[in-house]
């Protein structure tokens, strides 16, 4: 097995370290060039994610989208499965996993020419979908998530090797700053901060209703918070935000009025395919980490790219 890079999970808590990979992969001197220009690249590396406000909203996609986030919260089979995580106070839809495979209009979505190939030229190689799920908080009820790295989580629990995956969340609502939009700390997805605490067998069935094991400590949020500040970007529903797998970022519960609801797609590269969890437990499930159709969506999907 690939030594461990990012020892977390320990029963001792350990001090936070300088990122060992790069943020933005070198593809290679004969790679087509990408859809981003260098100044996005720089703000990539420097910040750990991109904002495009409203860059698909007067996309007909859009519609289709949301009606089929309306029709699945009426889906019973879909409503009722392990795959949606309901709020632990109200029982409202929290997040839908593997959104992709169950929506049409979700599915194009991760064949969108520009979106993968933004992707691809960040991680240098082609890519696969590692994890899509949608999160969604009600007005007045939508809960909050702590702060935490994504990459710590997919680095512990589905045994993802390095940093090199890049999530994609597409704005299905406006976020404003009362809607309980997504926190970022700038700068955070250079250091990897280490979580204490060993994973429970079966974490995931209580860590995607409330995230307590992978929680790095307060210290570090402070420090690299007081480093980079808070970025919470806001715009309406078809703004796109790209972030790196490890860039520290949380959300508030949502007290307003208005529901908030983000599609959340994650790339991996090819070249950082899952191996066994780092933390030893038993890898989750396919609709959270996805070790099965590891085929690049730029080989898999030519022919069914979409101009979106
Ligand atoms: O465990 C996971 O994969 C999920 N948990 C969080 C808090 N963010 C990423 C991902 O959806
Ligand atoms: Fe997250």
């Amino acid at each position: 097995m690939l030594p461990d890079l990012y020892p977390t999970r320990l029963e001792q808590q350990m001090p936070m370290f300088d990122r060992k990979d790069p943020i933005v992969y070198d593809a290679g001197k004969d790679a087509a060039p990408g859809p981003l220009a260098q100044h996005h690249l720089e703000r990539f590396k420097r910040d750990g994610f991109l904002w495009f406000e409203n860059l698909f909203s007067q996309h007909p996609l859009m519609t289709d989208l949301m009606d089929d986030l309306v029709e699945m919260g009426k889906d019973r089979s879909i409503v009722g499965s392990e795959r949606t995580v309901t709020d632990q106070n109200d029982g409202s839809i929290r997040s839908i996993f593997g959104i992709h495979e169950l929506s049409q209009p979700f599915a194009r979505l991760t064949t969108s020419q520009l979106i993968v190939d933004m992707v691809r030229q960040l991680l240098g190689s082609d890519v696969y979908i590692h994890q899509s799920r949608i999160n969604a908080k009600p007005g007045f009820v939508g809960g909050g998530f702590n702060w935490h790295s994504d990459f710590e989580t997919w680095h512990s629990e589905d045994g993802m090797p390095s940093m090199r995956a890049v999530s994609a969340s597409v704005m299905l609502t406006d976020n404003n700053e009362f809607n309980g939009p997504l926190m970022l700390i700038p700068g955070s997805h250079k250091h990897f901060v280490p979580c204490q605490g060993r994973t429970p067998d079966n974490n995931w069935k209580t860590s995607l209703k409330s995230q307590s094991i992978g929680v790095p400590d307060q210290n570090a949020i402070k420090m690299l918070a007081e480093r980079g500040g808070i970025s919470a970007p806001k715009g309406g529903a078809g703004s796109l935000l790209l972030f790196d797998c490890n860039t520290l970022h949380a959300s508030p519960q949502n007290l307003s009025p208005w529901s908030r609801a983000n599609a959340f797609f994650v790339f991996n590269s090819l070249g950082n395919t899952l191996k066994q969890p780092y933390s030893g437990t038993v890898p989750r499930p396919e609709y959270l980490a996805s070790r099965g159709s590891q085929v690049g969506l730029s080989q898999a999907s030519q022919q069914r790219r979409i101009a979106i």
